[in-house]
């Protein structure tokens, strides 16, 4: 039987070693694009080439980058997957401040740069493609978002995956392509990347419990997000592309929790009870046994425009493909600090 080919952008980064991890135990052949960098970039997936229950020929890796349009034609008329899963994106927002024009170059013509590629290379009955599509389109509107909820994005992040997420659903509807975005809230495993505020969090704790750092600095406490388990939610990637039809579909668990719960939270499970003193720049997390300040702000890690409040609508998705969160907040976090934990020098 032949197997299905994937197509992974991003494969470097959380979701998209999840993803291939996913999809080779479900018998895909995996490809993943990773950008060329000056040192190792491939920490995340280097255990599948390693572990033979996984890697039996069954994964490939070639070099690229979603502003090079030659380069993403050329890759795509070599391999014509049967699914393209487009992760690959500059993806903090914070930092798509400072970079706009790449941020938009990236996350928003790299969407059209695929898509075109599918079409130029006669691939449109053949191959299925999956946008990463995020909550950060909704900017302001305001909670509950659901699939109708109007995009508000204050971020160039944002507005750059509003092109993202638009010029899927035109070329779904111009040229009959199944293309599909997944409209992800926040997601989190131990694979995150050091710089999102979870896993600041769970390392900072990690390393205060082993006494290699003495305090967490931190911007905006008070905004919400609807934080869910990056393993189930590659799970929902997967399942939005098997649909009988191209659709969007919103990914989150439909609970939201401020920074600030999520500082209490972790530092609870070692054992430190938080109180909060203070107000704005001022404010401090004190360890109620010791008085020790543990949490201080810090205003360089405000951003220019904040979402105050995603939490999102996961109706659809349960409903037409039976995804739900499986894995909770709490079993989230004990996954993450264990790791951190367990990965102090
Ligand atoms: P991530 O860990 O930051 O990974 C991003 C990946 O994109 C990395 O492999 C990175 O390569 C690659 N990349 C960056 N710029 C690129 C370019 N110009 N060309 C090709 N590849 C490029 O992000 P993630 O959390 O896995 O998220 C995956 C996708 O979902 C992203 O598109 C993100 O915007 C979106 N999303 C994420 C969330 C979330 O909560 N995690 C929620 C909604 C949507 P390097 O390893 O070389 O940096
Ligand atoms: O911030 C606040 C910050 O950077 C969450 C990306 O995956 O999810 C992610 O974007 C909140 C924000 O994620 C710090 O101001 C406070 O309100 O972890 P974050 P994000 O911006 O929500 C969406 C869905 C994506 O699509 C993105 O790709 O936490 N916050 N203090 C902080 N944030 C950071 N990073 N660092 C702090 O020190």
């Amino acid at each position: 039987m032949n197997k299905k080919v994937a197509l992974i952008t991003g494969v470097t980064g959380q979701d998209g070693a999840l993803l291939s991890k996913f999809l080779i135990k479900k018998n895909y052949v995996v490809h993943g694009i990773k950008r060329r960098s000056s040192s190792f970039n491939t920490q995340r997936i280097d255990d599948i080439y390693k572990d033979p229950n996984f890697f039996k020929n069954n994964f490939f890796l070639h070099y690229g980058d979603l502003t090079d349009g030659l380069n993403i034609f050329n890759l795509i008329n070599k391999i014509k997957p049967s699914e393209i899963y487009n992760l690959g994106a500059q993806s903090h927002v914070k930092v798509s401040f400072e970079t706009p024009e790449y941020t938009a170059n990236s996350d928003g013509l790299g969407v059209l740069r695929l898509l075109e590629a599918i079409k130029s290379c006669n691939l449109i009955k053949k191959t299925k493609f999956y946008q990463a599509s995020t909550s950060e389109m909704f900017g302001s509107s305001p909670p509950i978002q659901n699939e109708n909820t109007r995009f508000k994005p204050s971020s160039p992040y944002g507005s750059a995956k509003v092109f993202g997420y638009w010029i899927t659903k035109n070329y779904r509807e111009s040229y009959n392509m199944f293309a599909s975005n997944g409209i992800l809230f926040n997601h989190e495993s131990h694979l995150r990347g050091e710089t999102f505020v979870t896993k600041k969090i769970t390392m900072a704790a990690a390393n205060i419990l082993k006494k290699k750092q003495s305090k967490l600095i931190l911007g905006n406490l008070n905004a919400v997000r609807d934080w869910g388990d990056a393993r189930d939610y590659v799970e929902g990637m997967w399942k939005i592309l098997q649909y009988k039809k191209p659709e969007d579909f919103i990914l989150a668990t439909g609970k939201g929790y401020t920074v600030r719960k999520f500082v209490e939270i972790v530092f609870k499970k070692i054992g430190i009870i938080l109180i909060w003193k203070g107000r704005k720049e001022k404010e401090k997390g004190i360890d109620s046994k010791t008085g020790k300040i543990i949490v201080e702000i810090n205003p360089k890690y405000y951003r220019p425009n904040e979402v105050e409040r995603l939490i999102g609508s996961n109706k659809k998705v349960k409903k037409l493909l039976n995804w739900y969160p499986k894995i909770s907040l709490n079993e989230m976090i004990d996954n993450m600090l264990e790791h951190d934990i367990k990965n102090i020098k």
